[in-house]
This record gives C-alpha cells, structure tokens and sequence, in this order.
C-alpha cells in the first residue's frame, strides 16, 4: 500500500495534481481520494503556491469514476462511508481559497465528472467525454452530482444526463457550459498553467474573496449572499492589496500584490 496515487509537480506556482492509476482509467477508490484529499489541502496552505490544476495520468482518462469492482461489494454503510469520503473531497475543492482548474484529459464520468464540476473551472481536450451514468449501475451520482450540475448547466441539461446516463464530448460540454473551454490534448496542460499564470498576477485575497461569494451565492438567499459581498469588498478597503491595486492602476503601473 506504499504506491503513491496522486503525483504533485509545482510549475511557476501551479501545483499540478495527476491521479495515477492508468490501468484503472484512474477509477476512485478509498485511498486514491484520502490521498487526494490530504494532497490537496497540502497544496492550500503552501504558501509557494497560487492554484492547482487536477488532472489524470494517460491520454485516455481524466477520471472513468468511483471503483465499481470495490463498489459491488459494498454494503448500505460502506456506501455510505464511501459517499462521504467523495463528498468531503469535493467540498475540499469547492471551498479552496485558491483555484483549482480540471484538465479533463479523457474520460470524466460518474464520481469523475462530480470531481470535475466540484473544481471553479474546467479545460477539457478535444477527446474528453463526460457523462453522470450512474442509472446505468442501477445508483445515482453519490459525490454532489445531482446538486452541483443543475447549478452549472441548468436543471434540463442535469436531468437529461443524469436520467439519460450517456456520453457527451467535449463539444457538447462547451455548449451546455460543463466545461469552459476546449484545448488539444497536447497543449492541456500547458494552457492551464498559463490561464493560472495570468490569474496568479491578481489579488489573491480579492481571488478567494470572490471564489467565498461565488459559492455563497447558492449557499444562500440574495439577500444575505449581497450581505457577505458587501463585507469581503468593504473590507478590502483596509488592506494592502486593495491600496495596491487601486494605486497602480492611478500611477499608471501593474500592481504587484504579495503572496
Ligand atoms: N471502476 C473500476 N475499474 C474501471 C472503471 C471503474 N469506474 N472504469 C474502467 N475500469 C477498468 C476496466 O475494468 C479495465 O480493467 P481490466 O478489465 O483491464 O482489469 C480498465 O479500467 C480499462 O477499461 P476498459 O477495458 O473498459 O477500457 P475501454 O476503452 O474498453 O472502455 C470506458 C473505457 C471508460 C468506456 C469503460 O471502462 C467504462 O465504461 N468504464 C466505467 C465507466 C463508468 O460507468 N463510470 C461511472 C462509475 S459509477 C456513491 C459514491 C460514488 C458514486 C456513486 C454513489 N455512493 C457511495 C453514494 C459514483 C459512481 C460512479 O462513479
């Protein structure tokens, strides 16, 4: 049990996460998303870094979903434990102070997809392929799937791919807004380390802050999400990122904002 699932790389700050478990299409079991998990919380707190990317090793899969080998013996409180564990992780993911970016490199399907639109952005390759086939096990997506995917394309779209169970590419993904832009497979990786260069260039408070509001927005009513937008913007005013970000663009220069 000494084989490590999830490789890390840090470029420019851009920690890369890559699961790696290729003869499996990169299927999640307990260990791969407990080694996700603590991965990723590593990444958060270091100060070195400034957003991750998750991805998959090969060329064939991002992510083909949870273990169905493992699931089939699984009884209701293993499911159950098994459940939580994802949803933990894409929690994880969702609340992250800093952004994290899925390069869908293949396959994202079931609890692959769920990682996928817990992450703030998606790339996908040409050769992606998302589907939520769950029904198609006789289950239903167990790590946010029914809840986050209405969110981003919309209640008929969720539906349609829930109920329906089938493939969509990365064309169609575009369409319906799951994933927001498409790259060749060779250049995946490279261009989502140079959208988390530009990025990296503004405020990271003003970053989190936003990525806080973004989800508060369904956490919440309007009203008390305009509340907590209101206090993370006034609140900036007594910082040094605002005064620098305000000043630079008076004295006609680029902010520089510290990590
Ligand atoms: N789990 C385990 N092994 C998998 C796998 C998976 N999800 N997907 C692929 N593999 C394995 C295959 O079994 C095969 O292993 P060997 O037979 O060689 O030992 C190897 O990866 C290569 O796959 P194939 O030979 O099948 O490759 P193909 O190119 O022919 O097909 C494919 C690629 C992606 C179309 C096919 O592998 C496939 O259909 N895979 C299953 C995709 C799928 O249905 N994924 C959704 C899984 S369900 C919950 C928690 C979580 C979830 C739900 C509830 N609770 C506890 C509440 C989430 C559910 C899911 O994710």
């Amino acid at each position: 049990k000494n084989k490590m699932f999830v490789k890390n790389k840090i470029i420019d700050q851009v920690s890369i996460l890559t699961i790696q478990r290729e003869e499996a299409l990169n299927a999640l079991n307990p260990d791969v998303l407990k080694e996700l998990d603590s991965m990723l919380e590593k990444q958060i707190s270091d100060r070195n870094v400034g957003s991750i990317i998750i991805t998959g090793s090969g060329e064939k899969a991002f992510i083909a979903g949870a273990d169905i080998k493992l699931m089939m013996g699984y009884d209701v409180d293993q499911a159950y434990e098994f459940g939580k564990l994802g949803q933990k992780l894409t929690l994880a993911i969702e609340n992250s102070s800093k952004p994290v970016i899925a390069a869908v490199n293949g396959f994202a399907l079931g609890g692959g997809c769920e990682i996928a639109i817990s992450c703030h952005i998606r790339y996908a390759s040409e050769n992606a392929f998302f589907a939520q086939p769950e029904v198609k096990l006789g289950i239903i997506p167990g790590w946010g799937g029914t809840q986050r995917l209405p969110k981003i394309v919309g209640k008929g779209n969720a539906t349609e791919l829930i109920i329906g169970g089938h493939m969509i590419n990365s064309k169609e993904a575009l369409r319906i807004g799951l994933v927001n832009r498409i790259v060749s497979s060779e250049k995946l990786i490279d261009e989502s380390i140079n959208f988390c260069k530009e990025l990296q260039k503004n405020g990271p408070t003003s970053i989190s802050n936003s990525l806080k509001c973004i989800n508060n927005s369904y956490d919440n009513s309007l009203v008390d999400g305009l509340e907590i937008e209101l206090e993370a913007f006034s609140n900036s005013f007594c910082s040094e990122e605002t005064n620098e970000g305000l000043s630079a663009f008076v004295d006609k220069r680029k902010p520089k904002f510290k990590k």
